[in-house]
């Protein structure tokens, strides 16, 4: 039997390979080697203090508004961890850890935070979409993608990644359906962080697991630990493998925490206490790939400052490097919207320059 059997939603049942101690569950083996894990937990590393430099740039007025990844790491290394070449991804706003996965530069992710379009135009052979603000719209699009492919028998895999709160837009049920009927080889990808802005999980659904959702439309879906690397790469490799040999759609959800702000425009301590995010805290996706490192003789203190060192001299250097680039003119607001500017646009962008 296959996980989405074991695991299948109405079992109950939230699949862990890792626990917060760093130990294995029992019969629960890494998809990993030594070497591999080591080289993941440094990637999630950067990825952590990349983001916090995100906010600290943000906060210091050389940034757009940003949405942090805080805790959400494990998600999305896990998740594009087993994507092969010719996949496509299809963010939302939270996606820094894709991001970087998918070999997006971390210069080219500040450009587009620091307000410059160019960021948004991923290296030609690096299949991933800009940034979707509209809440749940990129999950249509990583299915037509998927369709698309399908028809033209290109055996890649598409994979949309949201938040619970995009799981009440109709853009998701849409899809979903879409996805089921046509068999589309998809995967959605719900980063269930507890929260859509304010909104706490609990007021988001009435149903008991998102990862349920799935058997409406026909296809598997399947809860994992979010904050387990290594149960999001095995459930990710499964749904990819399925897609590929033609067998449609799986939903993942990943269950995870949002540590830090919904963006850098919010204030999190009007609708949540600090007792409620003390439990969440010992769960850390690097916090217990650390424990688990540290028990195969991989980790100690002085590695952790190596990594963390070297992370932070990259960041420096690519600080620098994104600061260093033009301030763009402000035509490209209007340039890229369509293939030709509009009337509208036009006078839009003429009364912009007046104001100048
Ligand atoms: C169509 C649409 N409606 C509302 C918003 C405002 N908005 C931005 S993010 C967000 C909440 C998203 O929550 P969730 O899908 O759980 O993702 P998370 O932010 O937690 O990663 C809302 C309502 C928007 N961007 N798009």
């Amino acid at each position: 039997m296959g996980l989405m059997e074991d695991y299948h939603p109405l079992k109950g049942k939230m699949f862990q390979i890792l626990k917060p101690d760093g130990t294995l569950q029992p019969g629960g083996k890494p998809p990993l080697t030594d070497q591999e894990t080591l080289a993941l937990y440094q990637k999630m590393v950067f990825i952590r203090l990349a983001d916090q430099r995100a906010l600290s740039l943000q906060r210091q007025g050389r940034f757009g508004t940003y949405a942090p990844i805080w805790g959400q790491e494990a998600c999305q290394v896990g998740s594009t961890y087993p994507l092969q070449k010719g996949d496509w991804v299809f963010p939302a706003f939270r996606e820094i850890g894709a991001a970087l996965m998918m070999g997006i530069s971390l210069k080219k992710f500040y450009l587009y935070w620091m307000g410059n379009e160019m960021g948004s135009r991923a290296p030609e052979g690096i299949n991933m979409m800009p940034v979707s603000v509209p809440v749940g719209s990129q999950t249509l699009h990583a299915v037509g993608a998927a369709w698309a492919a399908k028809i033209k028998g290109d055996k890649i895999v598409t994979i949309a990644y949201f938040g619970d709160g995009a799981t009440s837009k109709g853009d998701f049920h849409e899809a979903m359906n879409f996805a089921g009927v046509f068999k589309a080889p998809t995967i959605f990808f719900c980063q269930n962080n507890q929260f859509a802005i304010s909104v706490p999980r609990s007021l988001q659904t009435a149903s008991k697991t998102i990862a349920q959702k799935a058997i409406a439309y026909g296809f598997d879906g399947i809860q994992v630990d979010g904050n387990d690397l290594f149960a999001v790469i095995m459930a990710t490799k499964e749904a990819v493998e399925k897609a590929r040999s033609g067998a449609g759609p799986t939903l993942i959800e990943g269950v995870t925490y949002r540590f830090g702000p919904h963006t850098t425009a919010d204030d999190p301590t009007k609708y949540r206490k600090e007792e409620e995010i003390e439990p969440w805290k010992p769960l850390d996706p690097l916090v217990r790939l650390r424990l688990y490192l540290k028990g195969r003789g991989l980790w100690n203190e002085e590695v952790e400052t190596r990594i963390t060192e070297e992370a932070q001299k990259e960041i420096d250097q690519t600080v620098k490097e994104a600061e260093a680039v033009p301030t763009p003119e402000v035509e490209e607001i209007f340039k890229y919207v369509f293939a030709e500017m509009t009337p509208p646009l036009k006078e839009q962008l003429e009364y912009l320059k007046s104001t100048l």
